[in-house]
């Protein structure tokens, strides 16, 4: 066998997010052999000792730090991964581009559109590679969304749809900050839009084109919560729910929808997208079927066909089990590393990057300045 390219990981923030990716590159070698780059678990930080000790023993990493800047400064590190809250985002990143290091970024890049420029900037400069982790694209039937879209299938489209729904905020004792950062507005940047939008207009804008304007309303439906550090009760900063309309380029019209506050669901993540011969649906829920309805089906046989996408010649499928057998979330981040190996090995460039990643904050900053003024505002892309 030949020897494999090691990129050796520095992994930093050891919650949801450590774990999700953790699994990705464990699971790659079992299931993708045939690459020549193998990703090497080699150190987990955490601030809190007890937890980095126990991280890097469940997920097999070889050591642990508790300074991420001591993990930036060790030379056996090739890639920096940040799953930290969004509020470091940009300093880690900056700091591990300068040391030469790879950067994977977990979504939304950073909080503002401010520090996302100086991320950008920062990788231009030292020409490192990175990547951010907007991985629903990477489920098969998002994939083959994409590829029946590019097929030239949907023909002309005029409707881009998209939910994000979740409703774990409805309850008033959810607190703000420490371990409930996603709804501290210092800390995550915003609520739905940069959380969960980002990856609607992540996802809209790989399949349908850049986004031009946008015109938005967000609420805050509880407005003080108690702060988890402070102890006190804080005005909430962040955005509850989120909708909004928007043009693009390529004419058709998009229509976004992200809450925390529908009652029943839990991450609730759709689109749809309507062209002139055909149209297409997905929802995250029911993750291995992508609907599709061809208007060139003879009447008596049309209607929406329900693709079971886990056949060995659909997306990323000959990976997996045998026909017919589903796979699940975590495939998404196991497949999204194994890509960008991949494009380590072809030498072309991977997409998410923090390019991609800025554009999407481009949009978000656009719909919470839309929010704000009660006005259309262009996203500059
Ligand atoms: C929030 O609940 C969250 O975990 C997001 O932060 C993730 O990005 C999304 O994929 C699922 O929901």
């Amino acid at each position: 066998m030949t020897k494999k390219k090691e990129v050796r990981i520095g992994l930093i923030g050891c919650g949801f997010m450590g774990r999700t990716h953790s699994n990705g590159y464990n699971r790659i070698k079992n299931f993708f052999p045939d690459l020549e780059h193998l990703p090497v678990l080699k150190v987990a930080c955490s601030r809190n000792e007890e937890k980095a000790k126990a991280f890097s023993e469940q997920w097999g990493y070889e050591s642990y730090e508790t300074d991420w800047k001591a993990v930036i400064a060790r030379d056996d590190i090739d890639a920096i991964d940040i799953c930290t809250p969004n509020d470091m985002h940009a300093e880690i990143s900056i700091a591990a581009a300068k040391a030469g290091k790879m950067i994977f970024c977990e979504k939304p890049l950073a909080r503002t559109l401010e520090e996302s420029e100086e991320m950008v900037n920062a990788v231009a400069e030292s020409g490192v590679k990175n990547m951010v982790w907007y991985n629903y694209r990477r489920l098969p039937a998002v994939t083959l969304a994409k590829h029946i879209i590019e097929s030239g299938k949907l023909g002309r489209i005029f409707h881009y749809r998209a939910n994000f729904l979740q409703d774990w905020t409805i309850n008033a004792n959810v607190k703000q900050g420490g371990s409930d950062w996603r709804m501290d507005a210092e800390v995550a940047g915003s609520g739905v839009t940069g959380d969960l939008l980002a990856h609607c207009i992540d996802t809209a804008m790989w399949l349908n084109g850049s986004i031009g304007d946008v015109s938005a309303v967000t609420e805050t439906f509880i407005k003080e919560r108690v702060h988890q550090v402070t102890g006190k009760m804080e005005p909430v900063g962040i955005d509850d729910a989120c909708i909004f309309h928007c043009h693009f380029d390529n004419g058709s019209l998009g229509l976004f929808e992200s809450t925390r506050y529908a009652r029943g669901h839990k991450a609730f993540y759709t689109f749809e997208i309507n062209g002139e011969k055909a149209s297409i649906r997905w929802d995250l829920e029911d993750l291995n079927r992508l609907e599709f309805f061809d208007h060139s089906d003879s009447s008596e046989v049309r209607g929406w066909r329900s693709i079971h996408v886990t056949d060995g010649d659909q997306p990323y499928m000959d990976k997996w089990w045998v026909p017919g057998l589903s796979i699940g979330y975590e495939q998404s981040f196991i497949h999204q590393a194994a890509d960008f190996l991949e494009s380590l090995a072809s030498g072309q460039d991977f997409s998410p990057n923090f390019k991609d990643a800025f554009d999407t904050q481009k949009v978000c900053e656009a719909v919470l300045e839309s929010a704000a003024s009660k006005s259309w505002k262009t996203t500059g892309l």
